[in-house]
């Protein structure tokens, strides 16, 4: 079993962790966050690149000494470095540092001084006011401790983004109301668009915070109020979901804008550069010495430091600054430019609406397409389509099209991809679609290598067009099977087949990872929504997010063409 960049990613950011709460040298400590980083957001198998033999201390982040580390975790999953550390300092206390408020520092004092290692024996010491003794702490300390404790638990879970999104819609309608208010931003992981948020960060100008303040807690869905102060407040929803709200003056809108967008990663490294230059960049502006220089926009921020402006969905710290510093950012997709929908159902299947009302809705959103894609006969569940069904199906299109001058519906279906690699349907029907939708749904447990090999069998067939939903997780529920998908991607781009970006809310698969690893590959992507109502090809905008994230441009995005370059694309 090769290991995965993310367990290798894991490792190291453990031994990074133990090497701080000794103490340790802070080079040495990031030096090995840092390799992590560029491990968890390589678009390639760091395990397949040390098998071609490929030199890792080329990576940006990677010296000689750290790619022989890499080297032994991928020959033997284990690095003797942790193992050595593990012996002096417990791993656990790793954990303890995700606590917001307890570094590296205090973590080492609770550990020394109480024996504390796990976030349970740190409840009961705080609960038995053991921790405002330590020296560094405090009563106010240990609250907020036990504050973020339960939070921890209430809140494990991170919610889907089109969950916070309409949490966020309403919220934001609410706060445009209190006296005075200017700007309003959701910032946060929400404005990244990341697929899931952990908390939500409302920015607001203001000239008087308190009075917004005030306004916030007074929230109907306001569950419980955690802090509330003259220009900031937190507070839990009924829903569980957490909200921070922060007042600033309109002068530093656009650096506060920036700074409680994050990516955290991103903001470090651009205040680097700030400070190669003298200046300080934080919530409230860029200042030199005390004189505010810029701050006001976004775009004055990034200018301050000689870069154009970013987009909030690449600013991860995942190579973003250099492609800015040389002109390279991507020009990323946007709704706009999608002409049509690849992936959607109707009610004779799971769906909800009929073929008509599904075409004129797609229509309606002013797409040039919309292929319907309905399940095969395998997904019982979903009174899959046999042969003949499927026949007739064609045949309906066909007189469906005859009513439409600027709009077509694509003869399609979604196939099923069997044990053995097989698609459900003889190829004498499927060579009668305009293109094919190909999908696992049931077998998710074959090993990593029976996984791949059904799914690029299925890809040898001349009739599989779209690979949908290539992980089949479902976000908080089911975790992706195991695959390898750059042998997937490698399969899909010798024989000229399209990977799906599934634009579902609890899929998002292909993840933004692997978007920007099919991109690079040259592999087209379509963005489908796999709508099984009218409402449900609004799900586009989610999609378009984790494009986004994925560093898609419009000519990565299959489904951004015109139907005739499409027909074009499929050979018919
Ligand atoms: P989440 O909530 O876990 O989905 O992720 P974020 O990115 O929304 O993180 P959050 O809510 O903890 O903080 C919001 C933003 O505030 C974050 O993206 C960057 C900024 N931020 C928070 N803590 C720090 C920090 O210690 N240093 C810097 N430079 N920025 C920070
Ligand atoms: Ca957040
Ligand atoms: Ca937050």
């Amino acid at each position: 079993m090769p290991v995965h960049n993310s367990e290798i990613a894991k490792i190291l950011n453990q031994v990074a962790d133990l090497l701080d709460i000794r103490g340790e040298n802070q080079f040495r400590i990031r030096a090995y966050r840092n390799a992590a980083r560029t491990v968890g957001g390589l678009s390639q198998s760091a395990s397949d690149m040390i098998e071609r033999g490929e030199d890792l201390s080329e990576l940006s982040g990677i010296g000689k000494d750290l790619a022989g580390k890499i080297g032994e975790i991928v020959e033997t999953g284990k690095l003797g470095l942790l193992e050595e550390l593990k012996q002096k300092t417990p791993a656990e206390l790793g954990d303890l540092m995700r606590i917001p408020g307890l570094g590296p520092k205090k973590v080492h004092v609770l550990h020394e001084k109480l024996g504390v290692t796990t976030p349970g024996q740190l409840r009961e010491a705080a609960e038995n006011e053991k921790v405002r003794e330590l020296r560094g702490f405090g009563e106010k300390t240990e609250e907020s401790i036990l504050d973020e404790l339960g939070r921890m638990k209430e809140g494990e879970e991170r919610i889907k983004l089109a969950v916070a999104e309409e949490v966020a819609d309403s919220l934001l309608d609410y706060l445009r109301t209190a006296k005075g208010v200017k700007d309003i931003a959701a910032a946060g992981s929400y404005r990244r668009r990341q697929e899931t948020v952990g908390d939500l960060d409302i920015l607001v100008t203001c000239r008087q915070g308190s009075k917004v303040v005030d306004h916030f807690v007074g929230y109907e869905d306001v569950n419980k109020v955690i802090s509330k102060g003259e220009t900031r407040s937190s507070v839990v929803l009924r829903s569980g979901l957490h909200v921070d709200l922060r007042v600033v003056p309109q002068v530093s809108y656009g650096a506060a804008l920036h700074y409680f967008t994050g990516s955290k990663a991103h903001n470090i490294a651009i205040r680097k550069l700030g400070m190669k230059r003298d200046y300080k960049i934080n919530e409230y502006g860029v200042f030199r010495g005390d004189k505010r220089i810029a701050g006001k926009t976004e775009e004055e921020v990034y200018e301050s430091v000689d870069l154009p402006y970013i987009e909030p969905e690449l600013r991860e710290d995942r190579g973003e600054i250099e492609a800015a510093r040389e002109g390279k950012l991507p020009r990323l997709v946007t709704i706009e430019n999608i002409r049509g929908d690849l992936h959607s159902h109707t009610k004779e299947t799971d769906g909800k609406h009929s073929l008509e009302e599904m075409a004129k809705a797609a229509r309606d959103r002013g797409y040039e397409y919309l292929a319907v894609t309905d399940h095969t006969k395998r997904v019982t569940m979903a009174h899959g389509f046999d042969a003949k069904k499927l026949g007739e199906r064609i045949r309906e299109i066909g007189r469906l099209n005859d009513k439409f001058k600027d709009f077509r519906v694509l003869k399609s279906a979604e196939v099923d991809i069997l044990e053995d690699g097989s698609l459900d349907l003889p190829d004498e029907i499927l060579k009668e679609l305009d293109l094919t939708v190909c999908a696992v749904h049931y077998n998710f447990r074959l090993s990593r290598q029976k996984q791949t090999d059904r799914i690029i069998r299925a890809m040898d067939n001349p009739n599989f067009t779209i690979f949908s939903h290539p992980t089949g997780r479902l976000i908080n529920e089911r975790a992706a099977y195991e695959v390898d998908m750059e042998k997937v991607m490698e399969a899909a781009k010798e024989r000229g087949r399209l990977l799906e970006l599934n634009a579902q809310p609890d899929r998002l698969d292909l993840t933004d990872i692997h978007c920007k690893m099919a991109k690079e590959m040259g592999i087209g992507i379509v963005i489908s929504t796999d709508a099984h109502s009218i409402r449900d090809l609004d799900f586009m905008r989610f999609g378009i997010g984790q494009a986004r994230r994925g560093w898609l441009e419009p000519g990565d995005v299959v489904n951004t063409k015109t139907l005739k370059e499409l027909l074009k694309l499929f050979g018919r």
